[in-house]
């Protein structure tokens, strides 16, 4: 069996005063720990060097570019890219991405997936933006992804490594089905994400449980209709003031979450991984091959 141990690194609140080198270096502890357990691959949060700025209302870009990364890596992550090639561990990071192409500036919530040896495999700029580009007037529900970031222009790619077929994803992305499928058709049998889930916001008035319920079932979900391992990065706890919810987790091909966090701090978790455990899934319930009716999915490909 192609046994491979993961972790993922939940990061705690990080607070608007916090500085960027600070934060990394809250990564950097945790990368130190999951070394320790015989990782060889470590998933970190969405966003994972600021606080979760979209829940504020800015217009100047002036404003709002401090929160920004450009160049991969960026100064700012350079300690985190030196320290995972020291330590032979490949990464998910996500960050806010501000690029210049064709001569225009471009803003996207994106991941970055490096190999254990340093190499950058690739990045994803994520699609599914939920809330709202113009403020609702209420400070405490504002969730501004739509205002700050493009919708991603590179789908969702499948990279990969010596681990596996690795795809990635970012938080809302694993509420919709098909950005898991896609991926899975494309042959991913991992799949890395990170999340800034507040506990309020987008639907006001949604029990607070529902939050934690919605995540696990979209993962479960995921991991076993795709036949894939699940590996999930919170950063939560309040930041300011506002909660997000923790939660990060390990899910494997038959649905099961096998370890999750207890905490909304900074917290590791890992497991050794099988994965056999995919292809033997894949070969079998979920052979696309064999069982899967795409001439009868019509709408699903429409745009
Ligand atoms: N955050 C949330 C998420 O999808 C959200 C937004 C919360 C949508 C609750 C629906 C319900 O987990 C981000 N950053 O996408």
């Amino acid at each position: 069996s192609r046994k491979e141990v993961f972790a993922v690194a939940q990061l705690g609140a990080v607070h608007l005063k916090d500085s960027k080198q600070a934060t990394v270096a809250r990564l950097i502890e945790m990368l130190r720990e999951a070394h320790g357990r015989g990782a060889r691959w470590i998933t970190f949060p969405e966003l994972a060097l600021t606080t979760f700025f979209p829940r504020y209302v800015y217009d100047d870009p002036a404003d709002y570019d401090p929160f920004y990364e450009e160049g991969l890596p960026s100064p700012a992550m350079a300690p985190l890219f030196d320290e995972a090639r020291r330590l032979g561990i490949g990464f998910y990071l996500g960050y806010a991405e501000k690029v210049t192409e064709a001569g225009t500036v471009r803003r996207f919530n994106t991941s970055v997936l490096v190999a254990p040896n340093g190499d950058i495999l690739g990045k994803y700029r994520k699609i599914h933006l939920p809330g709202t580009k113009d403020p609702i007037g209420d400070p405490e529900f504002e969730h501004l992804e739509k205002r700050y970031f493009e919708v991603g222009n590179l789908g969702f790619p499948v990279f990969k490594s010596d681990a596996g077929r690795i795809g990635m994803c970012i938080c809302n992305d694993r509420r919709w089905p098909e950005t898991f499928r896609v991926m899975a058709l494309r042959g991913a049998e991992i799949f890395m994400l990170g999340y800034n889930t507040p506990t309020r916001n987008i639907h006001h008035n949604e029990p607070v449980h529902l939050r934690e319920h919605h995540h696990r079932l979209s993962l479960e979900s995921a991991a076993y209709q795709n036949g894939a391992w699940v590996m999930s990065a919170a950063k939560c706890g309040s930041e300011d003031g506002f909660a997000m919810i923790g939660g990060s987790s390990i899910v494997a091909p038959t649905g099961e979450t096998v370890t999750r966090a207890v905490s909304e701090e900074d917290e590791v978790i890992s497991f050794n991984c099988d994965l056999d455990l995919g292809a033997y899934i894949r070969r079998s319930v979920f052979n696309f091959a064999k069982h899967r009716r795409p001439e009868h999915y019509g709408p699903i490909t429409a745009q």
